[in-house]
């Protein structure tokens, strides 16, 4: 289903669209859309989707596919402690997989990688609803 149809489809990621659909470009893949669960570090070196929205008592998966290793934590940097469910995700060697807590707070819980506090490519929001 998911290598079917990705001739036609736009390489940019993050997009708005309603609908859920894979995009692959020379950067990964990321699944992007409502319903969407998994944020992947792409072997570029930036996380997609940017943002995503889940339920309340979600958990959210980080995929590292990039060919290095990242430390994925809950904003503020240094303090981490707006969402501390995101802190279990932490470091993600190449090719590693590892999720959140269950988020349970209805809020808006941005992240980054904490050794690359300032690298916007790295940072992103996940809303729970
Ligand atoms: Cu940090």
């Amino acid at each position: 289903m998911v290598a079917a149809s990705l001739a036609g489809l736009m390489f940019a990621c993050g997009g708005s669209s309603d609908s859920t659909s894979s995009t692959t470009s020379p950067s990964g893949t990321c699944t992007t859309g409502s319903n969407v669960t998994t944020i992947v570090i792409t072997s570029a070196g930036a996380v997609c989707p940017v943002n995503i929205t889940v339920a309340r008592g979600a958990q959210v998966t980080f995929v590292n596919q990039d060919s290095r290793g990242h430390d994925m934590f809950s904003d503020p940097h240094p303090e981490h402690n707006d969402c501390p469910e995101i802190n279990q995700v932490g470091h993600l060697e190449p090719g590693q997989t590892r999720q959140t807590g269950n988020l349970v707070i209805a809020r808006k819980c941005g992240f980054h990688d904490h050794n690359l506090p300032d690298n916007k490519s790295l940072q992103g929001a996940i809303t729970i609803q």
